[in-house]
C-alpha cells in the first residue's frame, strides 16, 4: 500500500493527499515533521536528504518533492486527465505546476510567514508590503488565465495544476491582507469547493 510521510497540516503534503483523493487511491499516512517524527533523523535523511516532507513510499519506490510526487501518482495510477499523456497537452499543465513552485511560492513566502505564522524573523514592513504586492500580482495573472478558461487553470477539466495552485489560492484567501478584487479567482475557489478532496485537504480552515 502507498505510504505518505508528512502531516496533513503541511501545504505540500496536502497536494499529495488531494491527488490521492482525486485518484481514489488508498494510502497510509505517517506523521513526520515539526511536532512529530524528526525530519533530521538519519532514518528520514536516508530517504530524503533535504529533510522535508512530503515523501512517499510506493511498495519500496520512494519519491520526494511534492509536485514530482503528484506527477508520479497521476502517471502511475491516473487515466490521463489529471496529467495528460500527450507531450503538448502535458506541458500546458506542467508549466503551471512549475509556476506555482517557483514564481507563486516565492511571492507569498515572506507575507505568509509574517501575517500567519507571526515569525519574529519576518517583521520588516517594507518586505511584507513587497510580498503582499507580489502575491496579489501573481493572483491577478491567475485571474486572467481563469477568466479565459472559464473553469480550471488549463481548461474544462481539473488537472494537477489545479491541485497545486488551488491550495495556494486557499492560502491567499486565508491570509489577513488587502486582497485584490478577483472575481474569476473567487468563482474558481467556489468551483474547487464542490470537490470532496479540496474540502477535506484544501478549504478546511487551514491556511
Ligand atoms: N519543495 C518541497 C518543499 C517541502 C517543504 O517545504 N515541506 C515543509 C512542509 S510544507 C517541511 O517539510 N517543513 C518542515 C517540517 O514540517 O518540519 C516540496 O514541494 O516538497
Amino acid at each position: 500500500m502507498l505510504k505518505i510521510l508528512g502531516k496533513p497540516s503541511s501545504i505540500n503534503v496536502r497536494k499529495v493527499l488531494w491527488t490521492c483523493a482525486e485518484l481514489d487511491l488508498p494510502y497510509t499516512l505517517e506523521a513526520w515533521g515539526t511536532g512529530a517524527l524528526s525530519l533530521q533523523s538519519p532514518q528520514f535523511l536516508a530517504i530524503n536528504p533535504n529533510g522535508l516532507v512530503p515523501v512517499i513510499d510506493d511498495d519500496g519506490f520512494v519519491v520526494w518533492e511534492s509536485n514530482s510526487i503528484c506527477r508520479y501518482l497521476a502517471n502511475q495510477y491516473g487515466d490521463g486527465v489529471l496529467l495528460p499523456r500527450s507531450a503538448r497537452e502535458r506541458s500546458l499543465v506542467e508549466r503551471w505546476m512549475d509556476w506555482q513552485a517557483t514564481e507563486l511560492n516565492n511571492a507569498w513566502r515572506y507575507a505568509f510567514m509574517a501575517l500567519v505564522r507571526h515569525s519574529p524573523q519576518h517583521q520588516d514592513g517594507t518586505l511584507i508590503a513587497g510580498s503582499v504586492s507580489s502575491w496579489n500580482g501573481a493572483m491577478t495573472l491567475l485571474e486572467q488565465q481563469l477568466a479565459a478558461t472559464g473553469a480550471f487553470v488549463c481548461g474544462a477539466q481539473l488537472t494537477l495544476a489545479d491541485i497545486v495552485i488551488g491550495l495556494s489560492v486557499n492560502r491567499w484567501k486565508a491570509t489577513p491582507l488587502a486582497h485584490a478584487a478577483l472575481p474569476a479567482v473567487e468563482q474558481y475557489f467556489a468551483r474547487l469547493s464542490t470537490r470532496a478532496g479540496f474540502l477535506e485537504h484544501g478549504n478546511n480552515g487551514m491556511a
